[in-house]
């Protein structure tokens, strides 16, 4: 059984949530910013626009983006440092999605000492048949237990940005808190070293495996199907998700993609024909253009059967589903949660061992199981 309790209600779009240890959060709404929810309820506007503690600027918001993801430092105790997805006007031509490091104060008051430690991520400048500027900008980023940002990007509505390993749209990065490549990634010859995976249609779910269970801290990614096969994905370093949204023989499409057109043989979102080491996903949910967004890995006895499974938020069907695995680490059986109906933005295990949900409706949930 769930027990759901609204937490906060009144955002405006919240996109990510982040759990400081002394169970205070850190949340962004696509349009404002970052803000901060001390456990005694008071919330301060840290990050973004005007009445931030630090006002940037530069931060717009169009279409699907603004600011997204938000990650803290796993060294924070020490460094202070916070971590923003942002849409960012500082580039131009086209405009780019940052990722910006801040630091707090002790009393989290204030944001100072703004790096932007990624400033090229691609970013849909132009509305084409497919939607309008600001699509598909992926946004997620999550420390992993390496220590390392894993950052998601989407595909922009560009057809041959998944499988350019030159440009950071379609892909997963990895580095570290100067934003430099971590080693490791084994990004093919000729890529941009920051880049982990390739391939990718617009990531918006990334965590990892618990400790104790079988390839303990693999990343697990969700993904947007193109209105057929929603995936969830294990990741490996260097490996394609098989995303090519090119024209290519038989298919011929309105500004070179094909990612609403074909169907899951003739523009599958894992194109083992033309990528036969491609990485396989975990799970494939195939009920329309369901809006898999956000991912978050069930962790500690208090979840019983659910112990170790995913939880992923299907926007679309406003669903909360939760996917059983294998000891292979793929799946082998969903179930929906039973919670009121929401499209679910963010989720993320609190400290507490609960899970908090941000939703569209403007609210973060705790979700406590019994
Ligand atoms: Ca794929």
């Amino acid at each position: 059984m769930l027990t759901r309790t609204v937490v906060v209600s009144g955002l405006s779009s919240p996109w990510d949530l982040a759990f400081l240890p002394d169970g205070s959060i850190l949340f962004t709404e696509k349009c404002r910013g970052l803000s901060v929810r001390r456990t005694s309820g008071a919330i301060t506007h840290l990050f973004g626009i005007s009445g931030a503690s630090l006002v940037a600027d530069d931060l717009f918001c169009q279409g699907q983006s603004g600011v997204h993801g938000v990650a803290i430092d796993p060294d924070f105790a020490n460094n202070r440092y916070v971590y923003v997805f942002m849409a960012s006007n500082l580039s131009t031509n086209p405009r780019t999605n940052r990722v910006v490091r801040l630091q707090l104060d002790a009393a989290f008051s204030t944001a100072t000492n703004r790096v932007d430690i990624i400033t090229d991520i691609a970013y849909k400048e132009v509305g084409n048949a497919h939607g309008g500027a600001g699509s598909h900008s992926g946004g997620r980023i999550r420390f992993g237990p390496g220590g390392y940002l894993y950052v998601t990007t989407g595909d922009n509505h560009n057809g041959s940005l998944p499988q350019d390993l030159t440009r950071l749209g379609g892909k997963v990065l990895r580095v570290d808190r100067n934003g430099a490549a971590a080693p490791g990634n084994n990004t093919p010859s000729g890529g941009d070293p920051r880049i982990y995976a390739y391939g990718h249609r617009n990531v918006q779910g990334i965590d990892f495996r618990p400790s104790g269970t079988v390839n303990a801290g693999q990343p697990y990614t969700a993904e947007h199907g193109p209105g057929h096969s929603d995936e969830v994905t294990p990741l490996a370093a260097g490996g394609n998700a098989g995303w090519d949204p090119q024209n290519r023989p038989g298919l011929t499409c309105a500004d070179n993609y094909c990612g609403y057109d074909g169907n899951s043989t003739t523009m599958p979102m894992t194109d083992t024909t033309r990528f036969p080491a491609a990485l396989r996903p975990a799970w494939v949910y195939q009920f329309g253009s369901a809006g898999t967004g956000p991912l978050a890995f069930l962790n500690g006895a208090q979840w019983r059967d659910w112990n170790g499974r995913i939880a992923v938020g299907i926007m679309r069907h406003e669903t909360l589903r939760i996917i059983q695995l294998d000891s292979a680490g793929m799946s082998v059986g969903s179930e929906n949660a039973s919670l009121p109906a929401a499209r679910m933005r963010s989720l993320v295990q609190g400290p507490d061992g609960n899970l908090y949900i941000a939703t569209d409706g403007g609210e973060i949930w705790r979700v406590v199981p019994s």
